[in-house]
């Protein structure tokens, strides 16, 4: 896993040339994976129940279905690698390695949640673990990511920032303008954009025109 291996060394060779990814997985890498979706589901259907029966207060996004994104992708990271994405974070949060019990204590409000209680759903951060959250406003993280992305670049420390953001963020304008810096200064920021067609629970047909 990227939270928890060795530094990875990453391919010069173009995408096209490059082998598949999935073959050169070991057996136990393949486990570990899966293991990980499987962490992120318990998870999310425990915080649902609870949700339910009022234990957890205010908001509460499940990332049920959308499991195999985060820890696909940030299995390919090194653990020093930066981590950002929008308020539906709990997913990305444990496949980035930071722990089941720190993240429902954060569900809880509870002192020794992740963000001391005070974040809630949204709101998951770990300086350990370089995850940056964890954010409320829609598409608000795009911009973010790109900063954290100029000073991993200022500092030539090597590293990047993996941002997720879903469909419905890609409206918002403070993304187009994150996307114009990060090619303008050729930062090290990769963009995720996970879509599930809804932006909550309005459809792509009814809020972008770009729609199929
Ligand atoms: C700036 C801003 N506008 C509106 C909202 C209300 N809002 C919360 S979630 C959401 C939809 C986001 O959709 P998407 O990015 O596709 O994420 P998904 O729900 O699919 O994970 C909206 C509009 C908000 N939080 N911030
Ligand atoms: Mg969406």
């Amino acid at each position: 896993m990227g939270s928890t291996g060795a530094k990875k060394v990453r391919s010069k060779e173009k995408p096209g040339k490059s082998p598949a990814v999935l073959p050169t997985l070991t057996p136990s890498e393949r486990v570990d994976l899966l293991r990980r979706m499987v962490l992120i589901r318990r998870f999310e259907q425990k915080a649902a129940q609870a949700f339910m029966q009022a234990k957890i207060k205010g908001f509460c996004h499940l990332y049920i279905g959308q499991e195999a994104v985060a820890v696909g992708t940030i299995s390919t990271l090194n653990p020093s690698d930066a981590v950002i994405t929008a308020y539906r974070d709990h997913g990305h949060a444990l496949a980035r390695g930071m722990t089941s019990r720190e993240c429902m204590a954060e569900l809880f409000g509870k002192i020794t949640g992740c963000s001391r209680g005070k974040g809630g759903s949204m709101h998951f951060f770990s300086k350990e673990k370089h995850f940056h959250g964890g954010h409320g406003i829609v598409g608000g993280q795009t911009p973010l990511a790109a900063g954290i992305a100029f000073a991993q670049k200022y500092n030539q420390t090597g590293e990047v920032t993996v941002c997720y953001l879903g469909d419905g963020a890609v409206n918002q304008g403070a993304f187009h303008e994150a996307l114009n810096l990060a090619a303008l200064w050729k930062l090290p920021v990769i963009y995720v954009i996970e879509n599930n067609e809804y932006a909550m629970g309005t459809s792509q047909s009814r809020s972008s025109a770009g729609y199929p």
